[in-house]
């Protein structure tokens, strides 16, 4: 889970949902700063409605598909499943099952999957997990030879070892880039305030995205374009660094640009963006800044060198940020190219444009009531959304009433 400790959620939910009905109005959130408020975008917020698919789910983190033309989705279980909703029913056999290998949860479990780009030819996909020490790792499993619905249990191949200090903070999101590479978020390690200073540090892999080659070595390579490639002290992996817990991060099929959901500290929760030209390296800005304000030192910090969000809020308006995907479906009128994200205590989903003049902002969309552990995008580019809890739902978005 991206952030809170679940014994806290309950209380915090009942809170949030009394703050936001008080507080909801179409000009509010997103960026709860006057920012938003003063300046709302200009179209009509589009409605858009969560149409149940699945029920039943026990602490769903995400869901994915494979490219490989089947239509099925596959549903990522935290204490360690991965199972398959082939459109009409969730199969009774998990395509995996790494419970054994697996510590849960609150933060911890299996987090993410990611489906090779050549996963039809190769039948490789990768996860992210922490470990029986709670430690990460990155892992490659294949599809069994018979059944496409199977995965080999044996074939569990350990790419990378990350230990983790602390834990909470485990980052989990796996995707691949428009550039084929693997890209990988890591948490700053954990406690709170990140004690460590991990993400200001180039000489560690917490707190930062990476970027690997997965077909490019045993048991991978690292890209020769990769920023921080020969700089002494800084680890080759690293692609972007400055990050406190970005739980999940999306690439916008349509244009390769990275969306990355950063959950903040106490106060404020962010959206950094990066475009596709990027060649990488950008620091932004943990722990020097939570979000767009001084956090260490807290007052008087220098933003020099960093890149700030394009999208924060308050924690007036929630807990934790739950990045989700730039809209590029076709089914849902009125939402193309919106980028959607949400708060997992109060169940808003807002959807975010650049104005004229660039600046990223927000309406709310929907409140949904729900715990949100995730958004998925389907092959077609229509979205999906995850509710959290022994009893989980997976929902498509449509349009709303
Ligand atoms: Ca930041």
């Amino acid at each position: 889970m991206p952030d809170r400790d679940l014994a806290k959620i309950s209380t915090t939910v009942l809170l949030t949902a009394t703050l936001t009905l008080l507080i909801a109005s179409p000009l509010a959130p997103g960026a709860p700063g006057a920012r938003a408020v003063a300046a709302p975008v200009a179209t009509q917020a589009p409605a858009i409605a969560l149409v149940p698919l699945v029920t039943g789910l026990n602490k769903a983190l995400t869901v994915v598909h494979a490219g490989d033309g089947s239509g099925r989705l596959f549903i990522v279980q935290q204490a360690g499943q991965i199972v398959i909703f082939d459109g009409t029913n969730v199969l009774p056999r998990p395509f995996l099952d790494i419970s054994a290998l697996v510590s849960c949860c609150n933060e911890r479990g299996l987090l993410g999957l990611a489906f090779d780009p050549n996963y039809v030819s190769n039948g490789f996909f990768y996860v992210n997990y922490t470990n029986r020490l709670g430690n990460t790792v990155i892992a490659r499993f294949s599809v069994s030879r018979n059944n496409r619905n199977v995965a080999n249990p044996l074939s569990l191949t350990v790419l990378l070892r990350v230990d983790q200090p602390f834990p909470n903070h485990n980052g989990g999101q796996l995707q691949f880039g428009p550039d084929g590479f693997l890209y990988i978020g890591l948490g700053d390690g954990g406690s709170g305030g990140d004690p460590m200073n991990n993400g200001q540090s180039l000489g560690t892999l917490l707190g930062k995205i990476l970027r690997i080659d997965v077909n490019g070595g045993s048991p991978y390579a690292v890209p020769a374009s990769n920023p921080f490639v020969g700089v002494p002290g800084a680890l080759p992996e690293i692609w972007a660094y400055g990050l406190r817990n970005p739980w999940r991060f999306t690439f916008d099929r349509l244009t390769g640009d990275l969306f990355i959901a950063d959950v903040g500290q106490d106060e404020w929760e962010e959206v950094d963006f990066q475009p596709a030209s990027s060649a990488g390296g950008e620091n932004y800005g943990w722990r020097v800044m939570e979000g767009s304000h001084c956090f260490d030192p807290p007052t008087g910090c220098s933003s020099a060198g960093l890149v700030l969000p394009i999208i924060e809020y308050s924690h007036d308006f929630g807990c934790a940020v739950i990045g989700g995907f730039r809209y590029r479906g076709a089914q849902v009128s009125g939402l193309a190219g919106r980028y959607l994200y949400a708060d997992y205590c109060a169940g808003t989903i807002w959807g975010a444009a650049p104005d004229p003049s660039g600046a990223w902002l927000s309406d709310v969309l929907l409140e949904t009531g729900v715990l949100i552990s995730s958004f998925g995008e389907g092959p077609d580019g229509e979205l999906y959304v995850l509710s959290y809890g022994t009893s989980g739902t997976l929902y498509k978005i449509a349009t709303g009433p």
